[in-house]
């Protein structure tokens, strides 16, 4: 497929060739490495996503906003330049005019990112977790737009589910209200992120790349626009302990809403306090969830470029 994007948007020589050869590609995401881990360890991650990938023959595009231009195949010197900026805007899908307009650098959310993956012509975007109904969203309306965004944009996104700090049982039903298949990768528990079972159960589970590929193409034939969400597990012997989640949870929003944490501050907020209170283990989780998204966001591409 051809881009749909603007020419104010910026697609890399590596990716637009590998896109019009119909060459795997993965898209990554920004916020991740701009908002989500702390320095040092997020240039290390986001770089070595994107090694992984070469040393497979996939191309990896990772997405953010570079001074004003949304660019989709980040350099690696702009990568490290936006996880070292401490100005970097959280640059959320309503946030990508303002920041294109002001010049600003920006990380991408999975929202903002997953439009422009698609409008460059990419299907498969691997990320950590996805954002999605909060907790208190019946009074506070805090849902992520990553869901309402995701309904909209045909891309596969895969996911170790949504980050246990948000309401998950809500999350899945909005999955569900804006036609968004969730399916599970050799399971049929949606994961939790920090966790490799969240407690509730998702419809189907495939076992191959290519039964994943075989549901994008399905719905590509019937000119659906909604994303498909691959929801893969963290292995158990490598989650943080379920029985200490539910307590770690709790203080953190106490301290979200004792510290007047609001709007798209929260995630960032919350995911810090989790890596605090855990001494760096929930962020040993984080980089294991990522990596396992990644190799397998690369095993989907594969398989859709045979
Ligand atoms: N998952 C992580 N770390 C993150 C995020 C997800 O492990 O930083 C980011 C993603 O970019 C996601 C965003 O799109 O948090 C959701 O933010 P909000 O709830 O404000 O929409
Ligand atoms: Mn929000």
């Amino acid at each position: 497929m051809s881009s749909t994007l603007a020419t104010t948007v910026h697609v890399s020589e590596e990716v637009a060739a590998a896109v019009a050869e119909g060459r795997p590609v993965v898209a990554l995401e920004s916020t991740i490495f701009t908002h989500g881990l702390p320095r040092p360890r997020n240039i290390e991650v986001a770089l070595e996503a994107e090694a992984g990938l070469r040393a497979r023959g996939i191309t990896p595009a990772t997405i953010g906003v570079y001074k004003g231009v949304p660019t989709v195949g980040l350099s690696i010197e702009q990568i490290e330049e936006l996880s070292n900026d401490d100005a970097v805007t959280k640059v959320s899908l309503r946030d990508l005019p303002v920041a294109a307009a002001l010049r600003l650098n920006g990380g991408t959310t999975v929202a903002a990112t997953a439009f422009l993956a698609h409008g460059a012509g990419i299907k498969v975007f691997s990320t950590g977790g996805l954002g999605g109904v909060h907790h208190g969203a019946a009074t506070s309306f805090d849902e992520s737009a990553d869901t309402t965004t995701l309904a909209h944009t045909p891309i596969i996104v895969v996911s170790a589910g949504v980050k246990s700090i948000l309401d998950v049982a809500a999350t899945l039903e909005r999955f569900e209200t804006l036609n968004i298949p969730v399916i599970g990768y050799k399971t049929k528990k949606y994961p939790g992120f920090y966790v490799s079972d969240s407690g509730f159960e998702i419809g189907y589970a495939v076992d191959t790349a290519e039964e994943v590929a075989a549901i994008a193409n399905a719905r590509d034939d019937l000119k659906l626009d909604s994303a498909i969400l691959l929801a893969n597990p963290v292995a158990e012997d490598k989650q943080l302990p379920p029985e200490e989640l539910d307590d770690i949870l709790a203080r953190a929003w106490g301290e979200a809403e004792k510290n007047g944490i609001t709007g798209n501050e929260t995630t960032p907020f919350l995911l810090d306090f989790i890596q605090r209170d855990t001494h760096g283990r929930s962020l040993t989780v984080n980089v294991d969830v990522y990596r396992g998204n990644v190799a397998l966001g690369g095993d989907v591409a594969a398989a859709l470029a045979r």
